[in-house]
């Protein structure tokens, strides 16, 4: 890995001490960690803590959308009391889907100069270990536009999901796949990091998607321009707390898109 490469995160996370950790202080952060919310009151706090104490180099981005269980209020006293201004809260009004909030995270993001973004669950399923490997692979390689924390490689894992589950993302994943002709493994997943020079790309006002779907149609936008991208394996784990916002609706949104797209009927 090159240096540069190595001075946007904390090698403390691979090394497993302080005194390995770069000098953070002396690096302008290049990297946004955006973290989605609607009523995570009890596991985006631990998270965040998680991140920052790994990562000391990155930034957060917590999105909410007018949270009724006080997310985003938690996020900012926790922001005062111990984080020193890393954690930033985008408040929006009122809940508009998953990938409506990224793209408004993704705008803050440009406006304010970030290299790379992230993509991240706030319930815990995504590890804060993991980002670092997601990371490590990013920086170590320029020509990379979008880095995915895979389930469906070798090596990737589900820990605690129910039987259906697994089987509704390993088909989804599998059809989205013959479809689109794209050898993704893990096009649903929503742990990422995006270069933000590919991001910017794409036109957003095209991007139509809101549930998980948001997500094969970003790798698909990616994809449409030629862009590089990697899939490393990562252990997702079924969320503790909070109730997950997946619905009938997301899915039915990911299959008709989907066919739609893989029949050419729609963009
Ligand atoms: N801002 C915002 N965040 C959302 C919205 N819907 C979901 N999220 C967040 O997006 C992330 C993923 O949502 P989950 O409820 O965990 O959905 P999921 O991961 O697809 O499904 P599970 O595996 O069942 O948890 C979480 O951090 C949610 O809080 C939304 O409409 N607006
Ligand atoms: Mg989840």
């Amino acid at each position: 890995m090159e240096r540069g490469a190595l001075d946007h995160f904390c090698v403390k996370a691979m090394k497993g001490s302080l005194g390995n950790c770069h000098n953070s202080l002396m690096n302008e952060p290049k990297t946004l960690v955006v973290i989605p919310t609607y009523n995570e009151i009890e596991s985006v706090p631990r998270l965040i803590s998680k991140v920052s104490k790994l990562l000391p180099d990155v930034h957060l981005l917590i999105v909410d959308d007018g949270s009724p269980d006080g997310t985003a209020n938690a996020v900012e006293a926790m922001n005062q009391a111990e984080l020193r201004g890393r954690t930033h809260v985008l408040r929006r009004k009122e809940k508009a889907g998953l990938g409506a909030a990224y793209l408004a995270g993704f705008e803050w993001g440009f406006a304010h100069g970030y290299e790379a973004m992230v993509e991240m669950d706030a319930d815990g399923s995504h590890r804060p270990e993991d980002l670092v490997k997601l990371l490590k692979a990013f920086y170590s390689d320029p020509s990379i536009d979008l880095v995915i924390g895979s389930r469906w490689i070798k090596g990737g894992s589900v820990v605690n999901w129910a039987k259906k589950r697994e089987l509704l993302s390993r088909s989804a994943n599998k059809y989205a796949g013959f479809m689109l002709g794209s050898s993704v493994k893990d096009m649903t997943a929503g742990f990422r990091v995006f270069k933000s020079s590919a991001l910017q790309k794409i036109d957003f006002s095209t991007v139509k998607s809101q549930g998980y779907c948001f997500q094969i149609e970003m790798a698909r936008k990616v994809l449409a321009f030629d862009g590089k991208i990697k899939e490393v394996p990562i252990t997702f784990v079924e969320r503790e707390f909070g109730v997950s916002k997946m619905n009938m609706k997301i899915v039915i949104e990911a299959m008709l898109r989907v066919t739609l797209w893989g029949l050419r009927l729609i963009k």
